[in-house]
């Protein structure tokens, strides 16, 4: 009988830290994050900036967590594991703003996705205007990308920002204010739009125009936070920005048209549809059987 080979243990996948709020009906927020994160064959690890009170009919109210829980919270996952990714949304206010910009100015983290989450789709105030400043003088300038929705591009940018045209301009002026690199999604458009700005690697700033049809639904509380997130993961993967954004728009894309119906208002995208695809379910009824010599490698 030959020997049992050693057993050595399974490639981890990347780490992506997401510095969020927490959204108890879990279609935004940490929550939602961690499935989006395990969605695109990533692990997820977060650091929880405001509880809020909310369902999908609206939030109700937010409260900050203690800037210090948030720097030591940072600190601890830090110390023990290394980030491939984060991905930054709702800060809630200054003060968690400071400490979430001073880590990374101590850290200096790679693939850095900032989604600047200034409202909620229902009007919640989600950062503060002081919080919004510290937003974009100290954590703008340390994102790699970018990703505000058309109405957060024309507030950040105090410019109308109505169609791709405008949408090029407010990335040219995020860009000259000091972003790398920035996706304005155009969700709310009459077609899906989304304009990605990018430095090349010969240190040009170009565009890159994303279409595709818009979905009628009302499954469509968390989509800005899924972007966000996946795009911070296709990152962690070693993608280009291009293709990031590609893969991340067909995942979000895929995640609304698959939604289920959940809750009286606004209902969350199916983050895990993968997990329903029916060569997965094949793949797994076949493990379970035993049939199968381990199974797939393939983590999404
Ligand atoms: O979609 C923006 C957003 C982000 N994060 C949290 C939220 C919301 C919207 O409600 O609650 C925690």
């Amino acid at each position: 009988m030959s020997p049992i080979p050693p057993v050595s243990p399974p490639a981890s996948p990347p780490v992506v830290l997401t510095i969020a709020g927490f959204d108890p009906s879990s279609g935004a927020g940490v929550t939602a994050d961690i499935k989006t994160i395990a969605a695109q064959g990533c692990y997820g690890v977060a650091c929880i900036t405001a509880l809020t009170v909310q369902s999908t009919c609206g939030v109700r109210r937010t409260d900050a967590v203690s800037p210090v829980l948030v720097s030591e919270t940072l600190e601890e996952l830090a110390r023990d594991i290394p980030i491939a990714a984060v991905h930054i949304g709702m800060l809630a206010d200054h003060s968690v703003a400071e400490a979430v910009a001073s880590f990374l100015e101590k850290h200096r983290p790679p693939n850095v996705v900032l989604d600047p989450v200034l409202r909620s789709s229902s009007g919640a105030v989600l950062l503060e205007p002081k919080g919004a400043a510290i937003l974009l003088e100290r954590l703008l300038p340390l994102a790699t990308a970018i990703t505000p929705n058309i109405d957060e591009a024309a507030h950040l940018t105090e410019l109308s920002v109505t169609n791709p045209a405008e949408m090029r301009i407010a990335a040219q002026h995020l860009h000259g204010i000091g972003a790398a690199n920035v996706v304005i999604t155009g969700g709310h458009l009459d077609r899906a739009i989304d304009v990605l700005g990018f430095t090349t690697p010969a240190g040009v700033f170009e565009f890159e125009v994303f279409q595709s049809p818009r979905l009628t639904t009302t499954s469509t509380h968390g989509t800005g936070c899924a972007f966000a997130t996946a795009l911070a993961c296709h990152l962690a993967h070693g993608r280009s920005l291009p293709e990031a954004v590609l893969l991340t728009k067909a995942y979000v894309a895929a995640a609304i048209a698959y939604a289920y119906p959940l809750g009286k208002g606004h209902g969350p995208v199916h983050h895990l549809y993968r997990m329903n695809e029916p060569s997965r379910q094949r793949a797994r009824a076949a493990d379970v059987g035993g049939s199968s010599q381990g199974g797939s490698s393939d983590h999404n």
